[in-house]
């Protein structure tokens, strides 16, 4: 929209006005952060230190050399943006002595924390004079990762945690299980990792979480203001399932391990006895382990059965994870099974008949747009890309910015719409270095779309912004990709 230089913040905020006067310094700063305002403080202590090498500490002194946190309810924020109702705004005001972050709820102060943390100069750890008002156009800005067909370990999970935080992104989904492996350690199955733990795409190593790790990385994401969302996927892609527990089989005769990268030939059956309590068991203990309010069930591309079946086992799996009162997610596919009041359904294939999804949303569940084409960001950039899938098309940072979610299933109203999930898929994916390349810079246009007014987004002014982002990755040791379209030369942008 606006030709005017921009502060470099992606994702583009509601109203940014850069102001006259010095900068502030954070060197020697004290956080102030009073009832509840505790995550956002730590979130700040803990990033400053990475990005600008200042070592903040809590203060409850006020004044000059103060950055305040603070939650109110009445926090005015986002002037003009259609999101204003949304969780997650904050109104930020620097000036050459105070920081001052307000904001209605701890999402809020967590993404005044990123916007903080991006206007930092690296080099002085100073922040400019600003007055930011900013809330986002949708509640839910997820990122879901695979964590089977290869293994992402808890390092590469946290670091990722960090992107995504700076992003203002605030679900992480976890696809925890598949046919190539079983990734959480399960008291009530431990037979799940011991048996289908190690195993993945191509015989590469696999690996898993404990339940001790599963919840440093939700610890981690709260401190970031991300809530972790677990997916166990059934009742088809449970081929992991199938191999550790022979009782899922008709034959009772486990199935073989399973390294290559097809999809839609393992399920479970519904008349067997060993499968109800396997169903149960699994998503209470997921659930009890999880301190977010969600489960993901999965339910994506199963094998042909009976319609009634596959109800069934899909009913088998909501009615488990609302005993321990979680709220149900599940893919596209789930929505022609009866689903719990206030589930969520993520829509993804496009090549798939949208009724069904729609007719869901009629009838009261909230949908999650993941368009494949656009927000599979295991796709690659292009042709000449060394890593990816190409089954939805190549989407390059131009594609991954430009387009409108609430053009994807038009016949569902916007009220209906939850947000909006990227997802990356990790059949092709090997190391960490291969998962931030796919990801970066595509995640920060993703991002943007998530986040900002449609009235604010303009692709060169992005392609501007983003640029600035260049040298942060670099600084993490984090790959990304050097795509065209964007002129990377390092050097900050000029803020007016
Ligand atoms: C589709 S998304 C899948 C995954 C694949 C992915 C590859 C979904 C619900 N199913 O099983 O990994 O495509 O891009």
């Amino acid at each position: 929209m606006s030709a005017q230089p921009s502060l470099p913040l992606v994702p583009v905020p509601g109203h940014a006005e850069r102001r006259a006067g010095e900068p502030f310094s954070l060197a020697g700063a004290r956080v102030v952060a009073p009832g509840g305002a505790g995550a956002p403080a730590d979130h700040l202590i803990d990033r400053a230190a990475v990005v600008a090498g200042v070592r903040l500490v809590r203060s409850a002194a006020t004044g000059p050399g103060a950055v305040v946190l603070r939650l109110d309810p009445h926090a005015r924020h986002a002037v003009g943006t259609p999101g204003a109702g949304e969780p997650g705004g904050y109104v930020l005001d620097v000036t050459a002595d105070t920081v001052t972050l307000t904001a209605p709820d701890v999402g809020g102060l967590h993404h005044g924390v990123a916007t903080v943390l991006q206007l930092t100069d690296q080099d002085t750890a100073t922040v400019p004079p600003v007055r930011v008002e900013d809330s986002p156009r949708f509640a839910w800005r997820g990122l879901a990762i695979d964590v089977v067909r290869h293994f992402h370990a808890v390092p590469t999970v946290l670091a990722l945690l960090d992107v995504m935080a700076d992003l203002r992104l605030n679900v992480l989904h976890l696809h925890l299980t598949d046919d190539q492996g079983w990734r959480l350690d399960l008291a009530s199955y431990p037979e799940l990792t011991a048996r289908s733990g190690h195993t993945a795409v191509d015989g590469d190593p696999g690996g898993w979480y404990s339940a001790q790790d599963y919840a440093a990385i939700q610890a981690y994401a709260a401190r970031r203001g991300i809530v972790v969302v677990p997916e166990i996927d059934l009742p088809g892609h449970v081929n992991a399932a199938l191999h550790a527990v022979p009782e899922l089989n008709p034959d009772g005769v486990a199935r073989p391990v399973y390294e290559g990268i097809e999809v839609g030939f393992s399920r479970l059956h519904a008349d067997l006895p060993a499968t109800a309590p396997f169903v149960r068991s699994v998503l209470a203990e997921v659930a009890a382990l999880t301190t977010g309010p969600y489960v993901h069930i999965g339910g994506d591309e199963p094998p042909a059965m009976p319609p009634d079946e596959y109800a069934e086992l899909v009913g088998l799996a909501t009615e488990a994870v609302r005993g321990e009162g979680k709220t149900v997610v599940c893919w596209q596919e789930g929505a022609r099974a009866p689903l719990p009041a206030g589930s969520l359904v993520q829509y993804w294939d496009e090549r798939a008949d949208a009724d069904v999804v729609t007719a869901a949303a009629a009838a009261g569940a909230r949908v999650l747009l993941s368009p494949a084409s656009r927000a599979y960001l295991d796709m690659k950039y292009d042709a000449t890309t060394p890593v990816g899938l190409d089954w939805a098309g190549h989407i390059d940072l131009r594609h991954a910015y430009d387009w409108e979610p609430l053009a994807v299933l038009p016949d569902v109203e916007p009220g209906a719409v939850a947000g909006v999930e990227a997802a990356v898929w990790a059949e092709t994916i090997r190391t960490p270095e291969d998962l931030f390349f796919l990801l970066l810079p595509r995640l920060a246009a993703f991002a943007e779309v998530a986040w900002s007014a449609p009235t604010m987004r303009d692709w060169s002014d992005f392609a501007a912004r983003v640029a600035a982002l260049g040298p942060r990755w670099d600084a993490a040791g984090l790959s990304w990709g050097r795509v065209a379209g964007v002129d990377w030369t390092p050097g900050p942008l000029t803020m007016i």
